[in-house]
């Protein structure tokens, strides 16, 4: 009896929908159960026409399907013919665009554009959806059901969209035996040993997903290449998943060894000025296409890392990329050359390298050639100020490369929202041309004229069951494709629809989640690299601290050469009186990273080696105010998990026990970020920890001595 009781009690405290494990990601079309708009949503789709027979247009009708049933719960009533009323998804094929004037609005939009309108015909409710190409419907229609998923209003839209870069693509580091380089999502989710006969449904769920987000290119394999990846084989392997992926409008790409021809061509060099050494490329390039008549082309990283690469031959990166530039031309594929390289022979700050490397060869790249820059000068780190390749390459269109796995962001256990990480850079002013010189307007071309545009994100998505190991991970994947289609959108507006379509879109749901995924980068880089700090990490797994790593085979890999502690102070100095890296941002960016007083604080240890007594904005000292962010971004975690507790009563248990245990994890790792990098700094500050906070229970040594095993992403 008691237990009844209690049971009774307690069951409509808690969440009663069913239990989810995110595979679903943010498409889970929720049922509608507020009475107005499940009238209003009714009517508007109460028949739905999409003509064709095409697999994308099957696509489509499976999509409605699946989104007007999950939503509204009924049968969707597909009609066999258009009678003027309901819902209607068309191309410019279609003799109905013509019929209702909107020929002209239609052509503007492009290949991938497309409008959402209402229209009163003759007293009939109508909503269209059109579009020149076909996969521009498709987004039409992922838009559409986003609006219901969002519970907005769709009585009365007049939508038009059209992306503002041209390729929109996610790089996976994935490796042959399916590993995956920075992966924490379980292993690759491209079976190689399988393909080409064997198709996993979620290949089709992958292009799904991305398509509901506008991605519309995949790399399918690492930048540390494999060359084994071009031969007949594995090109029939690839030509599988592109054949899944083209209905979706996803183009397959892939990673090109630069030793290739010696490694499976029998060659003696890789001199991209050797005939056969082109003829090779060609040839392999040929015998793609024959497989993939719409492969996307090659992203090669060279001359990184002990790549391969021109150097090899005292041949330039313009000299290399326009070999591969050339077997890709007939075919209208790219070249994305990557710009993070950096010698292991010369011992100039690594920040400065790519910028003195590229910036000469502006020009000399053919036109089908796009360099891929990181989204900082050094390498993904928590917070970077912009690459100043960005604006300083007028004639060469640059794309961005950003990480979304998060390699040094706490990996799949950490909650880090990276959307303002993205922002953050997107929205900087380069001053290449004056004010309003921004970031994002390189990108899409208009600030240069280039021609083809392109932005890549490293993929976080793997085998786990809900792609991405952390939940939240897939609001970055989500992110990425929302910011490739439109830099515009605000972090704050891409978290609140992804909250709205992954979990409810419920007031008291959206608040504490999207005001928790806010703050969760600021929180991130506090608990790790306050003030411009980098390149703190462990060595090798770059998951916990090691702010005390150094020897090893390269200075630049280490943290000691970046941190530059010492009784005087801390920070790298790449003012004028240091590496004078601030030599390649222009004015007034130059001049205001030069100076002490003017730096931004979130850049200061990035750009200044400033003493511990130094005065900080905050009236505090640059020691106080670097322990007080470790403090308060450590204890800005547990805010995070009281933002989730808050949510309870409204997820399923499934993915609310994911959430909490990952943050109670999160906790544990920031404190031990705070508590070792205090330490670490402390001997050389020599100055106490502010009074009110708590000294760490052990001491240095017990945190150099933790040494995790087997961390995934290796
Ligand atoms: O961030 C670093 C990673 C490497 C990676 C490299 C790169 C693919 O630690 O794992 O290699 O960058 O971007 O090439």
């Amino acid at each position: 009896m008691k237990r009844i009781v209690f049971l009774l009690l307690f069951v409509p405290l808690f969440f009663s929908g069913k239990a989810e494990d995110g595979y679903d990601l943010w498409l889970r079309y929720s049922k509608v159960n507020n009475a107005e708009l499940f009238d209003e949503y009714h009517e508007v789709c109460s028949s739905v026409f999409v003509p064709g027979s095409s697999e994308t247009s099957k696509i489509i009708r499976d999509e409605l399907e699946k989104g007007l049933s999950g939503m509204l719960d009924v049968d969707i009533n597909f009609a066999g013919n258009w009678d003027d009323k309901g819902l209607l998804v068309v191309t410019s094929e279609s003799p109905l665009i013509e019929e209702y004037g909107l020929s002209d609005e239609v052509k503007k939009l492009g290949n991938e554009g497309y409008l959402i309108k209402s229209i009163n015909e003759g007293g009939n409710a109508i909503t269209i959806i059109a579009s020149e190409d076909e996969i521009g419907s498709l987004y039409g229609t992922f838009h559409f059901l986003r609006l219901m998923q969002k519970r907005s209003g769709i009585s009365n839209i007049d939508i038009a969209e059209t992306p503002r870069t041209e390729h929109r693509i996610l790089n996976h580091w994935d490796n042959l035996d399916r590993t995956v380089e920075r992966g924490y999502a379980g292993f690759s989710i491209w079976d190689w040993h399988k393909l080409p006969r064997y198709i996993y449904q979620r290949y089709y769920d992958y292009a799904r997903a991305n398509a509901s987000i506008g991605i519309n290119g995949t790399v399918l394999t690492n930048v540390n290449a494999n060359a084994l990846v071009l031969t007949d084989e594995y090109i029939e392997k690839a030509a599988a998943l592109a054949d899944v992926f083209r209905p979706y409008g996803i183009q397959v790409y892939l990673t090109a060894r630069f030793s290739a021809p010696i490694e499976i061509g029998g060659l003696e060099t890789a001199d991209p000025l050797d005939e056969d050494v082109r003829a090779f490329w060609k040839e392999i390039t040929n015998n793609i296409y024959k497989e993939i008549p719409d492969f996307g082309g090659f992203l090669v990283k060279a001359d990184s890392e002990g790549q391969p690469g021109p150097h090899n031959y005292n041949r330039t990166h313009a000299e290399g990329a326009n070999m591969l530039a050339e077997a890709l031309e007939p075919h209208g594929g790219i070249v994305m050359w990557r710009a993070f390289v950096y010698s292991h022979e010369v011992p100039v700050d690594r920040a400065l390298q790519a910028y003195n490397e590229f910036v000469p060869l502006d020009g000399e790249f053919k036109d089908n050639v796009l360099i891929q820059v990181k989204n900082g000068p050094i390498d993904f780190q928590p917070r970077e100020p912009y690459h100043p390749l960005f604006g300083a390459m007028p004639n060469t269109p640059l794309m961005m490369e950003f990480q979304i796995t998060q390699e040094y962001l706490g990996h799949a256990t950490h909650l880090t929202y990276l959307a303002p990480l993205y922002k953050e850079v997107l929205d900087t002013d380069t001053y290449a041309k004056g004010e309003g010189s921004y970031v994002s307007k390189v990108l899409d071309g208009s600030l240069h004229g280039y021609e083809t545009t392109a932005i890549a994100g490293v993929s976080n998505i793997g085998t786990d069951r809900n792609w991405t190991g952390h939940l939240f991970g897939q609001a970055n994947w989500y992110a990425f494709g929302r910011l490739a289609w439109d830099y515009d959108y605000t972090s704050e507006e891409i978290a609140e629809e992804w909250t709205k379509l992954t979990f409810s879109s419920n007031i008291d749901v959206v608040e504490p989640i999207v005001d928790m995924m806010m703050e969760s980068r600021e929180i991130g880089v506090s608990y790790r690299t306050p003030l411009g700090l980098h390149h703190l990490m462990a060595e090798s797994h770059h998951y916990g601290p090691g702010p005390w790593v150094g020897g090893g085979r390269r200075p630049d890999w280490t943290s000691v050469y970046y941190h530059n502690a010492s009784e005087e102070g801390v920070g790298f100095d790449r003012s004028l009186t240091g590496s004078k890296a601030v030599n390649q941002y222009p004015e007034p960016l130059r001049s205001k990273y030069n100076s002490l007083e003017e730096c931004p604080e979130k850049f200061l240890l990035w750009f200044h080696h400033v003493p511990w007594d130094y005065k900080m904005d905050s009236g505090r000292t640059l020691w106080d105010e670097m322990v007080y962010k470790y403090y308060t971004g450590a204890d800005s975690v547990l805010w995070m998990q009281d933002k989730w507790e808050q949510v309870e009563p409204y997820v399923d248990d499934q993915r609310y026990r994911h959430v909490s245990q990952l943050l109670e994890m999160q906790y544990e790792d920031a404190v031990w970020w705070r508590n070792s990098s205090v330490l670490y700094f402390q001997q050389f500050s020599k100055m106490p920890l502010p009074e009110k906070f708590e000294k760490p229970d052990k001491d240095l040594e017990y945190y150099k001595n933790i040494k995790l095993k087997f961390v995934p992403g290796i």
